[in-house]
């Protein structure tokens, strides 16, 4: 029988390629983010090309009356998550701290820090229930180590990796394994949405060195939640060629 993984952020980057990639070995999906139209489009992509089931979830990670009535509200059959994926996040802003803009502050917290909790408070019920699942946690190198002006950002992937390991202690007794991904500089929407939709200074970001693509990450969630049943991946960090630290790429 299909296994199900369930997928924040799906509507682009990470989490479309990750969609793709567990199409492939034949997981059913529940792909969720904001974006209707782009969950639609998937959605047909996945059916037609891979033969396997989806379910579309459109909610702000953020409005925690909407995450918790979109995942009450699925069906007995696709609450039996056997990974879930939380990707949804951003960055916003590149500032000193001095100067930060309040909103983007709340935004990064809301969404990479509450966001996560709200819906793995969904779903760890569901995996308890069933003394199983994976959890999949997307920090970042960002929550390794901090950078000049990645301040709150810096911060809300540090709140990731605490969650993730506080994750992997209390859920130890429910057979429930979590594991954490942190990639280096992935070319995506990501920094067209932390610079607010400047496309040039986005594009500015992967100039000049080979980043990661959102396959590269894809790739290794699948190496993850592949392993054996007795295997648990708890840490990766994995970073494009070039880059060996936050501030250390050869460009
Ligand atoms: P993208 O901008 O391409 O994708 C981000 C995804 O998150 C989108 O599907 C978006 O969906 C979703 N999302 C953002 N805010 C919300 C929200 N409030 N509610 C629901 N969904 C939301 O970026 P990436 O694929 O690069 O980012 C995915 C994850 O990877 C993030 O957690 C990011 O921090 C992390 N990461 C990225 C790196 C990079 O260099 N790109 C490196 C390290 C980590 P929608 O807008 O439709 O809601
Ligand atoms: C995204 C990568 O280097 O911009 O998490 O923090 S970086």
């Amino acid at each position: 029988m299909s296994k199900i993984a369930f997928i924040t952020g799906a509507t682009s980057g990470i989490g479309e390629a990750t969609a793709i990639e567990l199409a492939k070995h034949d997981y059913n999906l529940i792909i969720s983010g904001r974006r209707a139209g782009r969950l639609v489009e998937l959605s047909k992509r996945l059916t037609s090309e891979y033969g396997i089931k989806v379910q579309t979830l459109v909610f702000d990670v953020r409005v925690r009356e909407s995450v918790n009535d979109s995942i009450n509200a699925l069906s007995e059959e696709w609450k039996k998550i056997d990974v879930l994926v939380n990707n949804a996040g951003l960055a916003s802003g590149l500032d000193p701290i001095q100067d930060g803009d309040v909103e983007d502050w709340e935004k990064m917290i809301d969404t990479n820090v509450k966001g996560l909790l709200y819906v793995s408070k969904c779903v760890i019920p569901l995996m308890i229930e069933r003394k199983k699942g994976h959890i999949v946690n997307i920090g970042s190198i960002a929550g390794k180590e901090v950078y000049a002006n990645g301040n709150v950002y810096c911060a809300s992937k540090h709140a990731v990796e605490a969650l993730t390991k506080s994750m992997r202690i209390d859920l130890l007794k429910e057979g429930i394994k979590v594991t954490s991904i942190s990639p280096g500089l992935v070319e995506t929407e990501f920094s067209q949405v932390r610079f607010h939709g400047d496309t040039e200074r986005a594009a500015a970001v992967y100039k000049g060195f080979e980043p990661l693509n959102a396959e590269d990450i894809a790739e290794t969630i699948w190496f993850v939640v592949s392993r054996p049943a007795h295997v648990n991946i708890n840490d990766m960090i994995v970073m494009p060629t070039v880059q060996a630290s936050s501030v250390y790429i050869n460009k």
